[in-house]
């Protein structure tokens, strides 16, 4: 077939198209937009170092295009869809999250691109949880809950035609394309209207709201969308200044000089009306969608993880500085194996055989690479701050499993340190590639 359009231009599209829906929805999303933009600009202004960076490795461009959503769905066959609807727009489902030990009955995996070139075009992302709904401890309700999942359509007829197509075809055209974005775009829209009468839902609330949240309304409404700021400190207290109800923390590490892997704050979920099914129940409030913001840092590699994960286990215990052993330079990470790096020229010529010597000749330079993923204890703060207190269990004793995960998925999800381990390597070639 000729002249389909690129998967990352579809992908662009799409995140453009979400952004304004999601700003019409929720029009303090707006506000978040401009915060971030004007801190993006100063922080650029004041470290030129950076820019250059951001420049160099293609990320300045993506900067003020770059959110990642959030959406959560019921079943196996509704995630094996929207894995469909994703893969159109070159998103593969990257790593496992399993938030039941923090008191949330859901496992996850995060649509993304995987290439860097692909992230550099469009590094659009989905959060994507699914149900678990045997931890539903009510067995009548399960079942109520299963039959009305069963019953749904998440995916128009219209978008499953040209996710078909694409397949079929291997790619979509132009005007499919276009009829593509905004078909999917309707299944994460909130439609202001529940499934069920007022007593299932108040029933479903009362199991937990998360369950509400997903087997309540006709679809996966997207329930958060997030811009990625230079400076999320500057950006939180702008958040407070303009009196929004920001959460009173960040979530993930501490600031540091060397930002590392994921920082994010929220404001709280507004309270929506919507109709439910009974032809006498009044028009009802949900809450569950809000805003929230992040600030990307290095990707750490599995040494690195695992250091975090015990400087993060002690700041829990409520050591003040707990992220001492954590070092906070970027050549110190990157030759300590701690962190994966990109090798970005500069503007000295020469040769060199190996990344090593080209580093110390100083032909090419260090940078960070951005971590494109999620933090599974941010993830379950974002949940827990946002379902009101006293919502979730302490946890779950059945932990989910990647293997039950990936067999809902019908695939295997990447793994992320591999890929932020080939981009290294590509970068190393590359880089050499340009001095020879
Ligand atoms: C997803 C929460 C996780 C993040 O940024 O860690 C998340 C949800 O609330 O559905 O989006
Ligand atoms: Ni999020």
């Amino acid at each position: 077939m000729d002249q389909t359009v690129a998967p990352a231009a579809i992908r662009a599209a799409f995140s453009a198209a979400m952004s304004a829906m999601y700003r019409a929805e929720v029009p303090l999303y707006g506000d978040l937009l401009e915060i971030v933009a004007a801190v993006n600009d100063t922080v650029l202004a004041r470290d030129p170092d950076l820019d250059r960076q951001l420049s160099a490795s293609g990320e300045h461009a993506r900067l003020g295009e770059e959110r990642h959503g959030a959406i959560r769905v019921g079943t196996a066959a509704e995630l094996q869809l929207l894995a469909r609807v994703f893969a159109v727009m070159g998103m593969a489902p990257v790593g496992y999250y399993d938030l039941a030990p923090a008191g949330i009955p859901v496992h996850s995996t995060a649509f993304r691109a995987t290439d860097p070139a692909e992230l550099a075009a469009s590094p659009f992302r989905v959060f994507t949880s699914l149900l678990r709904l045997e931890l539903i401890g009510d067995a009548a309700l399960r079942e109520q809950a299963a039959a009305i999942l069963a019953g749904r359509r998440i995916v128009s007829e219209a978008c499953l035609a040209l996710v078909e197509q694409a397949e079929r075809e291997g790619g979509l055209r132009p005007s499919q394309a276009e009829r593509f974005v905004a078909a999917a775009l309707e299944t994460f829209r909130w439609q202001g209207r529940a499934i069920v009468d007022a007593a299932t839902y108040q029933a479903l609330l009362a199991q937990h709201r998360l369950v509400a949240d997903i087997v309540a309304f006709p679809g996966p409404h997207i329930n958060h969308l997030t811009p990625r700021t230079l400076d999320i400190d500057a950006a939180q207290a702008e958040m407070q200044r303009r009196g929004m109800a920001a959460k009173a923390s960040i979530e993930g590490p501490p600031r540091r000089a060397v930002p590392i892997l994921l920082r994010q704050t929220s404001f709280h979920a507004l309270s929506e009306t919507f109709v439910p099914t009974g032809g006498n129940d009044a028009p009802a409030q949900h809450t569950a969608r809000f805003g929230e913001i992040e600030q990307r840092g290095a990707a750490l590699t599995p040494a690195g993880r695992a250091l975090y994960d015990r400087c993060l286990a002690r700041a829990g215990d409520g050591e003040d500085d707990a992220f001492a052993t954590f070092p906070d330079d970027f050549t110190a990470l990157y030759e300590q194996g701690l962190a994966y790096a990109q090798f970005l020229p500069t503007d000295r010529p020469g040769r060199a055989t190996s990344i090593g010597q080209a580093l110390a000749d100083g032909f090419v330079t260090l940078a960070p690479l951005t971590y494109e993923d999620f933090l599974p204890v941010s993830a379950a703060g974002i949940f827990r701050s946002n379902l009101g207190a006293g919502d979730a269990a302490d946890s779950y004793a059945a932990g989910g499993s990647q293997a039950a995960f990936e067999e809902a998925l019908g695939r295997a999800v990447l793994d992320p340190f591999v890929l932020y381990q080939a981009a290294q390597e590509r970068s190393a070639t590359e880089a050499l590639a340009r001095l020879a």
